[in-house]
């Protein structure tokens, strides 16, 4: 028999990404986790500032919009006062790991049981595409028209590998760039969502995404330029594995 995959309720309405965006397909997958657990109504989403904020309008769970860079520290908060929800931060890098580096740390630091999912676009996307600390070296920003110069800047951060030597219960990073990753990258998002539901602590998950806007590229050569510069620099896979499963 034939098997209807439906898309999740929880996005089932036109998003306001830009065509070819990576965001949607990490939106599905969560939804996808999310609606598998049965938390469609007990989930808590707080949400960076970023182009993340599309989904204050097209995620139709429960939000809260946070200041820039305190979602990590939003989710805490919702942790802390309803243990029973499912309490998730949706983040850009940015977000996470440039103004709300700290927030980012101390919620890993304490080993806090929420999860993190940050969508690395190499650039601030919604501000215009100006250079984060995720951009590749030599890439081109409105921030770095002659390519982002290294020497001078220090090198794209790798937080997921800084937070795997913390006593956290799983960190993972994945890619939109392909439907082998995609495959892969749900797996990671349910092994971090299912470790909040054991109450094993913090998880983080890292999804490599593409922006075409910002990159000035059209979607396949987005998807190509990922595989051939980000994936290598940012190495897929699990960091830290779930010690009970
Ligand atoms: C305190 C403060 N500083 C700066 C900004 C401007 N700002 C809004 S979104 C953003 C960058 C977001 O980048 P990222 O988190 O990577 O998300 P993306 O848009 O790439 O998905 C910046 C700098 C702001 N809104 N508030
Ligand atoms: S600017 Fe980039 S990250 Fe933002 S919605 Fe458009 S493609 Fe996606």
């Amino acid at each position: 028999m034939a098997v209807t995959k439906t898309t999740p309720k929880l996005v089932d309405i036109p998003n306001k990404f830009c065509p070819g965006c990576g965001h949607g397909i990490l939106n599905r997958l969560i939804a996808e986790v999310i609606e598998e657990n049965g938390y469609e109504q007990k989930t808590i989403m707080t949400l960076g500032v970023g182009c993340d904020c599309n989904m204050n309008s097209t995620f139709l769970g429960d939000t809260i919009q946070c200041a820039h860079g305190r979602a990590a520290s939003t989710a805490t908060g919702v942790k802390v006062a309803r243990p029973d929800l499912l309490s998730i931060a949706y983040q850009g890098d940015g977000d996470a790991y440039v103004i709300g580096l700290s927030e980012t740390l101390n919620a890993a630091y304490r080993n806090t049981n929420i999860t993190v999912f940050v969508v690395n676009n190499n650039n601030f996307a919604m501000t215009g595409g100006q250079m984060s600390w995720t951009t590749m070296a030599g890439q081109v920003t409105t921030t770095s028209p002659a390519g982002r110069d290294t020497k001078a800047t220090g090198n794209p951060i790798k937080l997921p590998e800084i937070v795997s030597g913390f006593d956290v219960a799983y960190v993972a990073r994945g890619s939109v760039h392909s439907a082998e990753e995609i495959m892969k990258l749900r797996k990671y998002v349910k092994n971090a969502i299912e470790a909040q539901l054991a109450g094993e602590g913090y998880s983080l998950v890292e999804a490599l995404c593409q922006c075409p806007t910002n990159w000035g590229m059209d979607t396949r050569h987005s998807l190509e330029w990922m595989e051939a510069e980000v994936v290598p620099y940012f190495e897929l896979g699990e960091l830290k594995e779930r010690k009970a499963k």
